[in-house]
Protein backbone atom coordinates (compact mmCIF):
# COMPACT_ATOMS: atom_id res chain seq x y z
CA UNK A 1 0.00 0.00 0.00
CA UNK A 2 2.98 2.40 0.98
CA UNK A 3 4.84 2.26 -1.94
CA UNK A 4 1.90 2.86 -4.71
CA UNK A 5 4.01 5.76 -5.94
CA UNK A 6 7.52 4.29 -6.13
CA UNK A 7 8.51 4.52 -10.14
CA UNK A 8 8.16 1.26 -10.63
CA UNK A 9 4.54 0.80 -10.00
CA UNK A 10 4.19 3.42 -13.11
CA UNK A 11 1.86 1.92 -15.82
CA UNK A 12 1.12 2.80 -19.21
CA UNK A 13 -1.75 5.06 -19.45
CA UNK A 14 -4.86 3.88 -21.54
CA UNK A 15 -5.16 7.05 -22.85
CA UNK A 16 -2.26 9.03 -24.06
CA UNK A 17 0.50 5.68 -23.98
CA UNK A 18 2.73 7.12 -21.85
CA UNK A 19 4.57 5.46 -18.83
CA UNK A 20 3.23 8.19 -16.20
CA UNK A 21 0.11 6.38 -14.64
CA UNK A 22 1.24 6.26 -11.12
CA UNK A 23 -1.04 4.26 -8.71
CA UNK A 24 -2.67 6.01 -5.41
CA UNK A 25 -5.52 3.76 -5.00
CA UNK A 26 -5.66 -0.29 -3.84
CA UNK A 27 -9.08 -1.73 -3.18
CA UNK A 28 -7.97 -5.04 -3.41
CA UNK A 29 -9.16 -8.13 -5.25
CA UNK A 30 -12.88 -7.39 -6.17
CA UNK A 31 -15.47 -9.20 -7.83
CA UNK A 32 -17.39 -8.02 -10.26
CA UNK A 33 -19.80 -5.23 -9.19
CA UNK A 34 -23.02 -6.33 -10.83
CA UNK A 35 -22.09 -10.40 -10.72
CA UNK A 36 -25.15 -11.29 -8.43
CA UNK A 37 -24.95 -14.94 -7.46
CA UNK A 38 -27.71 -17.40 -7.19
CA UNK A 39 -27.76 -20.48 -4.47
CA UNK A 40 -26.15 -22.93 -6.74
CA UNK A 41 -23.29 -19.85 -7.41
CA UNK A 42 -22.28 -19.76 -4.07
CA UNK A 43 -19.76 -22.59 -3.75
CA UNK A 44 -18.62 -21.82 -6.76
CA UNK A 45 -14.97 -19.58 -7.39
CA UNK A 46 -15.77 -15.96 -8.19
CA UNK A 47 -14.26 -13.87 -10.88
CA UNK A 48 -12.13 -11.30 -9.32
CA UNK A 49 -9.60 -8.74 -10.53
CA UNK A 50 -7.11 -5.88 -8.58
CA UNK A 51 -9.57 -3.35 -8.15
CA UNK A 52 -6.72 -0.23 -8.27
CA UNK A 53 -6.93 3.68 -9.48
CA UNK A 54 -4.26 5.62 -11.20
CA UNK A 55 -3.62 9.17 -11.98
CA UNK A 56 -1.82 9.91 -15.30
CA UNK A 57 0.76 12.94 -15.23
CA UNK A 58 0.94 13.11 -18.75
CA UNK A 59 -2.71 13.63 -19.59
CA UNK A 60 -3.95 13.81 -16.45
CA UNK A 61 -7.16 10.82 -16.72
CA UNK A 62 -7.79 8.95 -13.30
CA UNK A 63 -8.49 5.19 -14.54
CA UNK A 64 -8.62 1.80 -12.86
CA UNK A 65 -5.32 0.07 -13.82
CA UNK A 66 -6.73 -3.47 -14.50
CA UNK A 67 -9.66 -3.53 -16.91
CA UNK A 68 -12.67 -6.29 -16.86
CA UNK A 69 -13.29 -7.45 -20.30
CA UNK A 70 -16.42 -5.43 -21.23
CA UNK A 71 -18.05 -8.33 -22.63
CA UNK A 72 -18.03 -10.35 -19.28
CA UNK A 73 -19.73 -7.01 -17.78
CA UNK A 74 -22.74 -6.13 -20.52
CA UNK A 75 -24.48 -9.01 -21.83
CA UNK A 76 -27.39 -10.94 -21.81
CA UNK A 77 -27.80 -10.69 -18.33
CA UNK A 78 -26.88 -6.87 -16.64
CA UNK A 79 -28.37 -6.16 -13.63
CA UNK A 80 -28.70 -2.66 -13.55
CA UNK A 81 -32.16 -0.85 -14.90
CA UNK A 82 -32.37 2.54 -15.52
CA UNK A 83 -35.96 3.25 -14.78
CA UNK A 84 -36.14 2.03 -11.12
CA UNK A 85 -35.73 5.47 -9.65
CA UNK A 86 -38.48 8.40 -10.14
CA UNK A 87 -35.60 10.63 -9.76
CA UNK A 88 -33.57 9.55 -12.71
CA UNK A 89 -36.47 9.40 -14.65
CA UNK A 90 -36.85 13.18 -13.97
CA UNK A 91 -33.78 13.75 -14.43
CA UNK A 92 -33.94 12.30 -18.06
CA UNK A 93 -36.99 14.14 -18.59
CA UNK A 94 -35.31 17.07 -18.40
CA UNK A 95 -32.31 16.76 -20.23
CA UNK A 96 -34.33 15.75 -23.07
CA UNK A 97 -36.37 19.27 -22.23
CA UNK A 98 -32.90 20.46 -23.23
CA UNK A 99 -32.22 18.28 -26.33
CA UNK A 100 -35.74 18.86 -27.74
CA UNK A 101 -35.47 22.78 -27.26
CA UNK A 102 -31.99 23.53 -27.98
CA UNK A 103 -29.84 21.04 -29.49
CA UNK A 104 -31.90 19.42 -32.26
CA UNK A 105 -31.73 20.94 -35.89
CA UNK A 106 -32.60 18.97 -38.24
CA UNK A 107 -35.25 16.02 -38.41
CA UNK A 108 -33.69 14.12 -40.93
CA UNK A 109 -30.41 13.25 -39.21
CA UNK A 110 -30.49 10.36 -36.49
CA UNK A 111 -30.36 11.12 -32.66
CA UNK A 112 -27.83 8.54 -31.35
CA UNK A 113 -28.22 7.49 -28.08
CA UNK A 114 -24.99 5.06 -26.76
CA UNK A 115 -26.05 3.04 -23.50
CA UNK A 116 -29.74 3.34 -24.25
CA UNK A 117 -30.46 0.72 -21.11
CA UNK A 118 -34.00 0.27 -21.26
CA UNK A 119 -35.34 3.44 -22.82
CA UNK A 120 -35.51 5.74 -20.51
CA UNK A 121 -34.07 8.79 -21.83
CA UNK A 122 -34.74 7.54 -25.81
CA UNK A 123 -38.49 7.40 -25.39
CA UNK A 124 -38.23 10.53 -24.31
CA UNK A 125 -36.29 11.79 -26.64
CA UNK A 126 -38.81 10.20 -29.50
CA UNK A 127 -41.07 13.29 -28.18
CA UNK A 128 -38.65 15.31 -30.27
CA UNK A 129 -37.63 13.71 -32.78
CA UNK A 130 -38.64 10.38 -35.35
CA UNK A 131 -35.33 9.50 -35.94
CA UNK A 132 -33.92 8.05 -32.83
CA UNK A 133 -31.45 4.99 -32.63
CA UNK A 134 -30.27 2.98 -29.32
CA UNK A 135 -27.36 0.89 -29.26
CA UNK A 136 -27.29 -1.17 -26.05
CA UNK A 137 -25.22 -4.53 -25.76
CA UNK A 138 -26.93 -5.64 -22.66
CA UNK A 139 -29.48 -7.43 -24.88
CA UNK A 140 -32.36 -8.06 -21.73
CA UNK A 141 -32.28 -4.31 -21.28
CA UNK A 142 -32.19 -3.72 -24.86
CA UNK A 143 -35.53 -5.89 -24.71
CA UNK A 144 -37.57 -3.98 -22.43
CA UNK A 145 -36.29 -0.60 -24.51
CA UNK A 146 -37.71 -2.81 -27.68
CA UNK A 147 -40.82 -3.45 -25.96
CA UNK A 148 -41.61 0.22 -25.34
CA UNK A 149 -41.36 0.10 -29.20
CA UNK A 150 -37.58 1.74 -29.34
CA UNK A 151 -35.75 1.08 -32.02
CA UNK A 152 -32.24 -0.63 -29.99
CA UNK A 153 -29.17 -1.81 -31.92
CA UNK A 154 -27.90 -4.92 -29.60
CA UNK A 155 -24.43 -4.12 -30.01
CA UNK A 156 -21.44 -2.18 -28.79
CA UNK A 157 -20.62 0.90 -29.86
CA UNK A 158 -17.62 1.00 -31.86
CA UNK A 159 -15.95 2.41 -35.40
CA UNK A 160 -17.50 -0.45 -37.64
CA UNK A 161 -20.74 0.70 -36.03
CA UNK A 162 -20.48 4.54 -36.11
CA UNK A 163 -19.60 3.92 -40.05
CA UNK A 164 -22.44 1.48 -40.69
CA UNK A 165 -25.04 3.77 -39.01
CA UNK A 166 -23.49 6.51 -40.88
CA UNK A 167 -24.19 5.17 -43.84
CA UNK A 168 -27.17 3.64 -43.39
CA UNK A 169 -28.84 6.62 -41.59
CA UNK A 170 -27.20 9.48 -42.59
CA UNK A 171 -24.65 11.71 -39.90
CA UNK A 172 -26.07 12.13 -36.63
CA UNK A 173 -27.42 15.74 -35.42
CA UNK A 174 -27.06 14.43 -31.79
CA UNK A 175 -24.84 11.31 -30.06
CA UNK A 176 -26.30 11.35 -26.23
CA UNK A 177 -25.07 8.79 -23.52
CA UNK A 178 -25.23 8.57 -19.53
CA UNK A 179 -22.99 6.66 -17.75
CA UNK A 180 -21.42 5.14 -20.30
CA UNK A 181 -18.32 7.00 -21.40
CA UNK A 182 -16.49 6.37 -18.69
CA UNK A 183 -17.33 2.32 -19.51
CA UNK A 184 -15.57 2.32 -22.79
CA UNK A 185 -11.91 1.20 -21.75
CA UNK A 186 -10.96 2.40 -25.97
CA UNK A 187 -11.87 5.67 -25.65
CA UNK A 188 -9.44 7.12 -27.94
CA UNK A 189 -11.47 4.32 -30.68
CA UNK A 190 -15.12 5.98 -29.16
CA UNK A 191 -13.72 9.66 -29.82
CA UNK A 192 -12.62 8.16 -33.54
CA UNK A 193 -15.74 7.31 -34.20
CA UNK A 194 -17.66 10.02 -32.66
CA UNK A 195 -16.13 11.84 -35.06
CA UNK A 196 -16.89 10.00 -38.04
CA UNK A 197 -20.35 9.75 -36.84
CA UNK A 198 -21.59 13.17 -36.04
CA UNK A 199 -22.56 15.76 -38.56
CA UNK A 200 -20.38 18.73 -39.18
CA UNK A 201 -22.67 20.42 -36.73
CA UNK A 202 -23.72 17.87 -34.67
CA UNK A 203 -23.41 17.36 -30.58
CA UNK A 204 -22.38 15.29 -28.04
CA UNK A 205 -23.54 15.85 -24.82
CA UNK A 206 -22.23 12.73 -21.94
CA UNK A 207 -23.02 12.89 -18.24
CA UNK A 208 -20.64 10.49 -16.11
CA UNK A 209 -19.88 11.34 -12.67
CA UNK A 210 -17.42 14.16 -11.83
CA UNK A 211 -14.08 13.57 -10.48
CA UNK A 212 -14.32 16.56 -8.81
CA UNK A 213 -17.09 15.27 -7.16
CA UNK A 214 -15.79 12.17 -6.10
CA UNK A 215 -12.74 14.07 -4.85
CA UNK A 216 -14.91 16.02 -2.28
CA UNK A 217 -17.39 13.49 -1.49
CA UNK A 218 -14.50 10.90 -0.66
CA UNK A 219 -17.04 9.17 -3.35
CA UNK A 220 -14.26 5.77 -3.73
CA UNK A 221 -17.21 3.65 -4.27
CA UNK A 222 -17.85 5.11 -7.47
CA UNK A 223 -14.35 3.08 -8.35
CA UNK A 224 -15.43 -0.68 -9.65
CA UNK A 225 -15.01 -2.07 -12.81
CA UNK A 226 -17.72 -0.48 -14.99
CA UNK A 227 -16.14 2.89 -14.52
CA UNK A 228 -12.76 2.82 -16.09
CA UNK A 229 -12.41 6.38 -16.45
CA UNK A 230 -12.95 9.63 -13.66
CA UNK A 231 -13.54 12.54 -15.78
CA UNK A 232 -12.52 16.32 -15.20
CA UNK A 233 -13.27 18.75 -17.90
CA UNK A 234 -9.45 18.84 -18.71
CA UNK A 235 -8.26 15.71 -18.83
CA UNK A 236 -11.53 14.96 -21.02
CA UNK A 237 -11.01 17.66 -23.27
CA UNK A 238 -7.62 16.96 -24.09
CA UNK A 239 -8.71 13.40 -24.94
CA UNK A 240 -11.27 15.30 -27.65
CA UNK A 241 -8.85 17.65 -28.79
CA UNK A 242 -6.61 14.80 -30.11
CA UNK A 243 -9.13 13.58 -32.46
CA UNK A 244 -10.85 16.12 -33.86
CA UNK A 245 -13.63 17.05 -30.94
CA UNK A 246 -13.78 19.73 -28.46
CA UNK A 247 -16.01 20.66 -25.61
CA UNK A 248 -18.15 23.87 -25.60
CA UNK A 249 -20.29 23.69 -22.37
CA UNK A 250 -20.69 21.93 -19.17
CA UNK A 251 -23.06 21.72 -16.94
CA UNK A 252 -22.37 20.28 -13.32
CA UNK A 253 -25.45 18.36 -12.13
CA UNK A 254 -26.32 16.15 -9.11
CA UNK A 255 -27.15 13.08 -10.12
CA UNK A 256 -25.28 9.84 -8.71
CA UNK A 257 -23.71 11.91 -6.48
CA UNK A 258 -22.16 14.74 -8.39
CA UNK A 259 -21.89 14.65 -12.26
CA UNK A 260 -20.54 16.11 -15.09
CA UNK A 261 -22.64 16.97 -18.23
CA UNK A 262 -20.60 17.65 -21.39
CA UNK A 263 -21.84 18.97 -24.52
CA UNK A 264 -19.20 19.01 -27.36
CA UNK A 265 -19.35 19.40 -31.30
CA UNK A 266 -16.55 18.67 -33.98
CA UNK A 267 -13.44 21.32 -33.73
CA UNK A 268 -14.75 22.89 -37.28
CA UNK A 269 -18.08 23.18 -36.18
CA UNK A 270 -19.20 26.70 -35.12
CA UNK A 271 -20.19 26.40 -31.68
CA UNK A 272 -18.16 28.80 -29.88
CA UNK A 273 -16.66 27.29 -26.13
CA UNK A 274 -18.77 28.91 -23.54
CA UNK A 275 -17.34 30.15 -19.83
CA UNK A 276 -18.48 27.59 -18.80
CA UNK A 277 -15.67 25.48 -20.03
CA UNK A 278 -12.88 27.89 -19.30
CA UNK A 279 -14.62 28.33 -15.94
CA UNK A 280 -14.31 24.86 -14.64
CA UNK A 281 -11.04 24.16 -16.21
CA UNK A 282 -9.70 26.68 -14.15
CA UNK A 283 -11.51 25.62 -10.95
CA UNK A 284 -9.93 22.20 -11.82
CA UNK A 285 -6.24 23.42 -11.41
CA UNK A 286 -7.18 25.32 -8.17
CA UNK A 287 -8.49 22.19 -6.94
CA UNK A 288 -5.51 20.57 -7.19
CA UNK A 289 -6.67 18.13 -9.78
CA UNK A 290 -3.56 18.08 -12.11
CA UNK A 291 -1.49 16.97 -9.16
CA UNK A 292 -0.32 13.62 -8.13
CA UNK A 293 -0.23 14.26 -4.04
CA UNK A 294 -3.76 15.35 -4.47
CA UNK A 295 -4.72 11.78 -5.36
CA UNK A 296 -2.69 10.33 -2.46
CA UNK A 297 -4.32 12.52 0.22
CA UNK A 298 -7.30 10.84 -1.09
CA UNK A 299 -6.41 7.25 -0.63
CA UNK A 300 -5.81 8.18 3.15
CA UNK A 301 -9.09 9.56 3.26
CA UNK A 302 -10.26 6.10 1.99
CA UNK A 303 -8.50 4.36 4.89
CA UNK A 304 -9.98 6.54 7.37
CA UNK A 305 -13.57 6.19 6.26
CA UNK A 306 -13.49 2.17 5.82
CA UNK A 307 -12.41 2.86 9.37
CA UNK A 308 -15.55 4.72 10.79
CA UNK A 309 -17.76 2.52 9.14
CA UNK A 310 -16.20 -0.66 10.19
CA UNK A 311 -16.27 0.61 13.96
CA UNK A 312 -20.24 1.95 13.78
CA UNK A 313 -21.04 -1.23 12.38
CA UNK A 314 -19.46 -3.26 15.27
CA UNK A 315 -20.89 -0.89 18.21
CA UNK A 316 -24.58 -1.33 16.68
CA UNK A 317 -23.70 -5.08 16.81
CA UNK A 318 -22.32 -5.44 20.01
CA UNK A 319 -25.75 -3.35 21.06
CA UNK A 320 -27.69 -6.09 19.60
CA UNK A 321 -28.91 -4.08 17.10
CA UNK A 322 -30.38 -5.60 13.84
CA UNK A 323 -28.61 -3.94 10.59
CA UNK A 324 -29.65 -4.32 7.00
CA UNK A 325 -28.53 -2.87 3.78
CA UNK A 326 -30.82 -0.73 1.46
CA UNK A 327 -30.04 -0.63 -2.55
CA UNK A 328 -28.03 -3.46 -3.93
CA UNK A 329 -25.93 -0.94 -6.01
CA UNK A 330 -22.54 -1.66 -8.00
CA UNK A 331 -21.18 0.77 -5.37
CA UNK A 332 -22.30 -1.58 -2.43
CA UNK A 333 -20.09 -4.22 -3.93
CA UNK A 334 -17.17 -2.01 -3.15
CA UNK A 335 -18.11 -0.65 0.15
CA UNK A 336 -18.86 -4.44 1.36
CA UNK A 337 -15.72 -5.71 -0.08
CA UNK A 338 -13.20 -3.06 0.77
CA UNK A 339 -14.45 -3.21 4.11
CA UNK A 340 -15.23 -7.10 4.78
CA UNK A 341 -18.55 -6.28 5.60
CA UNK A 342 -20.71 -9.72 5.19
CA UNK A 343 -23.69 -11.25 5.99
CA UNK A 344 -22.57 -11.48 10.06
CA UNK A 345 -22.95 -7.68 9.98
CA UNK A 346 -26.10 -7.05 7.51
CA UNK A 347 -28.92 -9.56 7.95
CA UNK A 348 -30.08 -8.83 4.21
CA UNK A 349 -29.81 -6.16 1.73
CA UNK A 350 -33.48 -4.82 0.10
CA UNK A 351 -33.26 -3.54 -3.55
CA UNK A 352 -36.63 -2.55 -5.68
CA UNK A 353 -35.15 -4.34 -8.75
CA UNK A 354 -37.22 -7.84 -9.22
CA UNK A 355 -34.32 -9.46 -11.11
CA UNK A 356 -31.64 -9.13 -8.17
CA UNK A 357 -34.34 -10.56 -5.08
CA UNK A 358 -33.65 -13.92 -4.76
CA UNK A 359 -29.84 -13.25 -5.37
CA UNK A 360 -27.14 -12.60 -3.42
CA UNK A 361 -24.17 -10.22 -3.17
CA UNK A 362 -20.90 -10.73 -5.10
CA UNK A 363 -17.67 -11.45 -2.77
CA UNK A 364 -19.98 -11.27 0.17
CA UNK A 365 -22.56 -13.60 0.06
CA UNK A 366 -25.40 -11.27 1.51
CA UNK A 367 -29.24 -12.42 0.57
CA UNK A 368 -30.74 -9.48 -1.93
CA UNK A 369 -34.67 -9.81 -0.52
CA UNK A 370 -37.63 -7.02 -1.97
CA UNK A 371 -38.39 -4.02 -0.25
CA UNK A 372 -41.38 -5.73 1.23
CA UNK A 373 -39.41 -8.37 3.34
CA UNK A 374 -37.75 -5.28 4.99
CA UNK A 375 -41.23 -3.30 5.63
CA UNK A 376 -42.56 -6.67 7.02
CA UNK A 377 -40.29 -6.21 9.59
CA UNK A 378 -38.66 -3.48 9.77
CA UNK A 379 -34.96 -3.29 11.73
CA UNK A 380 -33.16 -0.66 14.06
CA UNK A 381 -31.08 0.74 11.10
CA UNK A 382 -30.95 0.79 7.40
CA UNK A 383 -27.09 1.16 5.63
CA UNK A 384 -27.79 2.81 2.50
CA UNK A 385 -25.73 1.20 0.09
CA UNK A 386 -26.87 4.05 -2.49
CA UNK A 387 -26.49 7.20 -0.74
CA UNK A 388 -27.37 9.22 -4.05
CA UNK A 389 -30.86 7.73 -3.69
CA UNK A 390 -31.07 8.81 0.07
CA UNK A 391 -33.16 11.27 -0.85
CA UNK A 392 -35.79 9.52 -2.94
CA UNK A 393 -35.40 6.05 -0.32
CA UNK A 394 -36.14 8.77 2.39
CA UNK A 395 -39.26 9.89 1.08
CA UNK A 396 -40.69 6.24 0.40
CA UNK A 397 -39.59 4.74 3.96
CA UNK A 398 -41.20 7.70 5.90
CA UNK A 399 -42.94 5.42 8.18
CA UNK A 400 -39.40 3.40 8.87
CA UNK A 401 -37.92 6.02 10.05
CA UNK A 402 -41.43 7.15 11.78
CA UNK A 403 -41.30 3.79 13.96
CA UNK A 404 -37.92 4.88 14.94
CA UNK A 405 -35.80 3.46 12.36
CA UNK A 406 -32.96 4.85 11.51
CA UNK A 407 -30.62 4.90 7.99
CA UNK A 408 -26.81 4.78 8.28
CA UNK A 409 -24.21 6.49 5.66
CA UNK A 410 -20.73 6.19 4.86
CA UNK A 411 -19.60 8.66 3.21
CA UNK A 412 -17.45 10.99 3.37
CA UNK A 413 -17.30 8.59 7.13
CA UNK A 414 -20.05 6.53 8.71
CA UNK A 415 -22.84 8.33 10.08
CA UNK A 416 -26.33 7.55 11.08
CA UNK A 417 -28.70 10.11 9.67
P1 LIG B 1 -27.61 3.15 -8.35
C1 LIG B 1 -25.22 1.59 -11.85
O1 LIG B 1 -24.62 1.95 -10.61
C2 LIG B 1 -24.17 0.99 -12.74
P2 LIG B 1 -25.31 1.55 -9.21
C3 LIG B 1 -23.55 1.94 -13.71
N1 LIG B 1 -22.14 1.60 -13.82
C4 LIG B 1 -23.66 3.37 -13.33
O2 LIG B 1 -22.81 4.17 -13.59
C5 LIG B 1 -24.95 3.83 -12.71
O3 LIG B 1 -25.79 2.73 -12.44
C6 LIG B 1 -25.69 4.72 -13.66
C7 LIG B 1 -31.92 0.19 -5.86
N2 LIG B 1 -32.95 1.15 -5.41
O4 LIG B 1 -28.59 3.85 -9.20
C8 LIG B 1 -32.10 -0.25 -7.29
C9 LIG B 1 -33.89 0.73 -4.50
O5 LIG B 1 -33.87 -0.42 -4.05
O6 LIG B 1 -26.97 3.97 -7.31
C10 LIG B 1 -30.70 -0.53 -7.76
O7 LIG B 1 -30.34 -1.88 -7.51
N3 LIG B 1 -34.86 1.60 -4.12
C11 LIG B 1 -24.18 1.81 -15.06
O8 LIG B 1 -25.75 0.14 -9.26
C12 LIG B 1 -29.86 0.37 -6.91
O9 LIG B 1 -30.65 0.84 -5.84
C13 LIG B 1 -34.91 2.89 -4.58
O10 LIG B 1 -35.81 3.68 -4.19
O11 LIG B 1 -24.40 1.96 -8.13
C14 LIG B 1 -29.49 1.57 -7.76
O12 LIG B 1 -28.26 1.91 -7.56
C15 LIG B 1 -33.90 3.31 -5.51
C16 LIG B 1 -33.92 4.72 -6.04
C17 LIG B 1 -32.94 2.42 -5.90
O13 LIG B 1 -26.58 2.50 -9.33
N1 LIG C 1 -27.77 5.52 -19.84
C1 LIG C 1 -28.34 4.78 -18.76
C2 LIG C 1 -27.66 3.42 -18.57
C3 LIG C 1 -26.32 3.46 -17.88
S1 LIG C 1 -25.75 1.83 -17.60
C4 LIG C 1 -28.35 5.55 -17.49
O1 LIG C 1 -27.68 6.57 -17.37
O2 LIG C 1 -29.04 5.13 -16.55
C5 LIG C 1 -24.50 1.70 -18.84
C6 LIG C 1 -25.08 1.05 -20.07
O3 LIG C 1 -24.12 1.17 -21.13
C7 LIG C 1 -25.33 -0.44 -19.88
O4 LIG C 1 -26.67 -0.69 -20.18
C8 LIG C 1 -24.35 -1.11 -20.83
O5 LIG C 1 -24.85 -2.30 -21.39
C9 LIG C 1 -24.11 -0.03 -21.86
N2 LIG C 1 -22.79 -0.07 -22.54
C10 LIG C 1 -21.60 -0.46 -22.05
N3 LIG C 1 -20.63 -0.35 -22.99
C11 LIG C 1 -21.21 0.14 -24.11
C12 LIG C 1 -20.75 0.46 -25.41
N4 LIG C 1 -19.48 0.31 -25.78
N5 LIG C 1 -21.65 0.91 -26.32
C13 LIG C 1 -22.94 1.08 -25.97
N6 LIG C 1 -23.45 0.79 -24.75
C14 LIG C 1 -22.60 0.33 -23.82
ZN1 LIG D 1 -2.11 9.63 -20.00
Amino acid sequence: MNDLNSPQTAVICRICGESTVHLFLDLGRMPIANAFLSSEQLSQPEYTFWLKAGFCESCLMVQLVEVVDPNMLFHEHYAYFSSISRVMDEHFTQLATIIGEEILYDERLPVVEIGANDGILLQKLTEYTPNTIGIEPSANVAAVAREKGLHVVSEFFNMDLAASLCAEHGPAQLVVGANVLCHIPDLNSLARALEALLDAEGVFIFEDPYLLDIMTQLAYDQIYDEHVYYFCVTSLNRLFEKHGLRIFRIEHIPVHGGSMRVYGCRSVSSHPVEPSVTGQIALEGERGLESLETYLALAERVQRSRISLTELLQELQADGARVVGYAASSKGTVILNYCGIGSQMLEYVCDNTPSKQGLFTPGTHIPIVPIDQFAADYPDYAFVLAWNHLNEIASKEQAFRAQGGKFITHIPTARIE
